[in-house]
């Protein structure tokens, strides 16, 4: 009898339409892994080393503000930029190019050095919502915008230059490639049933319950079914808003709330800073945009302690992308973790 607790096989994503090979029979108990004694990282409130800190000066020279709450700016070596010399698709088949064009911009969710958003009370992560949905707002309404990427780094492992709590912003003249894949599958969802293939997706898993990692009246948080990172996390508005421009109120507490949840839950799972990649997929300001449903995907690296990782290399890169633990056994993992931070637990508690 096939069963998948203990049988290789491969599951879908019906948001890139792409397959993930889950190998769980490699480790049936992932979590009896060491928790290895991490020295707990101190950091001062203020930094006067720190690029991103109130008061200091940046690369190129401009000076931050004594800001208080959350801290927008042009990124000093932005990706993108926005004027380039107009320029005709070329149309040669091995050789196609054309330009791009954009804005990037650096948010500092906090002035205080010390803090993420897992050590954040949920107040203070609220007006990183609201400036989130304020930015989206700004910067679809740019002439020249096709979409609006926000993301977060944390932790040098996934290549973050700065222990500071922020965040950046690529807002391209083009739709990036994760969006037009997910733009064209819930598009055509959309189209198929009425309604959005996000909101029918999370109703099952409620009803499902055993990839759910936490819920509140504005968001859900699960292991999406089709993970492929260890403890790779999935966020969604429980109503079909299309992107955090659209959100209420409510919905932004709610937003506020399960971030804190999330990110909490990660630190205690190896009692590390937990690192990852992070950042919403939401409605184009260019191309369809129908059936969009705002979503958030955490992608960590970590697989069986602080510093045992998974790295998508080998088959990942020829073939495609593989998983040890089941998406089951990682969300009942994430949920039985403490929402107190194991920093204000006292140790080893
Ligand atoms: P990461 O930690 O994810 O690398 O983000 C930091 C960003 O901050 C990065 O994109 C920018 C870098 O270009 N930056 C500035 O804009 N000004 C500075 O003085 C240093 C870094
Ligand atoms: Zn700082």
């Amino acid at each position: 009898m096939f069963d998948p607790k203990e049988h290789p096989h491969r599951r879908y994503n019906p948001l890139t339409r792409e397959w993930v090979l889950v190998s769980p029979h490699r480790t049936k108990r992932p979590w009896q892994g060491q928790v290895e004694e991490t020295p707990a990282e101190t950091r001062p409130a203020y930094d006067p080393g720190c690029y991103l800190c109130p008061g200091n000066r940046r690369a190129g020279g401009a000076e931050n503000p004594e800001y208080t709450s959350t801290y927008v700016f042009q990124n000093d070596f932005a990706a993108l930029l926005p004027g380039c010399p107009e320029a005709a698709p070329a149309e040669d088949a091995f050789f196609r190019i054309e330009p791009v064009t954009g804005i990037c911009r650096v948010i500092c969710f906090s002035p205080r050095h010390d803090l993420t958003l897992a050590e954040m009370s949920v107040a203070e992560i609220r007006p990183v919502v609201d400036c989130w949905a304020q930015q989206t707002a700004e910067l679809n309404s740019t002439p020249g915008i096709g979409y609006v990427q926000i993301f977060e780094n944390r932790g040098e492992m996934m290549g973050c230059s700065n222990p500071h709590p922020h965040c950046q912003i690529w807002a391209s003249s083009v739709v990036p490639n994760e969006v037009a894949k997910e733009d064209a599958a819930q598009a055509e969802y959309f189209h198929a049933h009425g309604r959005t293939l996000l909101g029918d997706y999370l109703e099952r898993e409620m009803a499902a319950g055993e990839r759910m990692v936490a819920v509140n009246e504005g968001f859900a948080a699960l292991v999406p079914y089709w993970a492929v990172w260890p403890y790779e996390v999935m966020i969604v508005s429980r109503r079909a808003a299309a992107g955090l421009d659209a959100l209420s109120d409510g919905e932004r507490d709610g937003l506020a709330a399960i971030l804190k949840t999330v990110t909490t839950r990660y630190d205690n799972l190896f009692r590390v800073s937990f690192p990852y990649s992070f950042g919403f997929h939401q409605r184009p300001a260019l191309a369809g945009g129908e059936g969009w449903h705002l979503h958030g995907h955490f992608y960590p690296p970590l697989l069986r302690s602080a510093t045992v990782r998974k790295f998508l290399v080998g088959y990942e890169m020829l073939a495609m992308p593989q998983r040890d633990i089941t998406a089951e056994a990682a969300a009942a993992r994430l949920r039985e973790l403490s929402e107190t931070q194991y920093r204000h637990l006292g140790r080893w508690s």
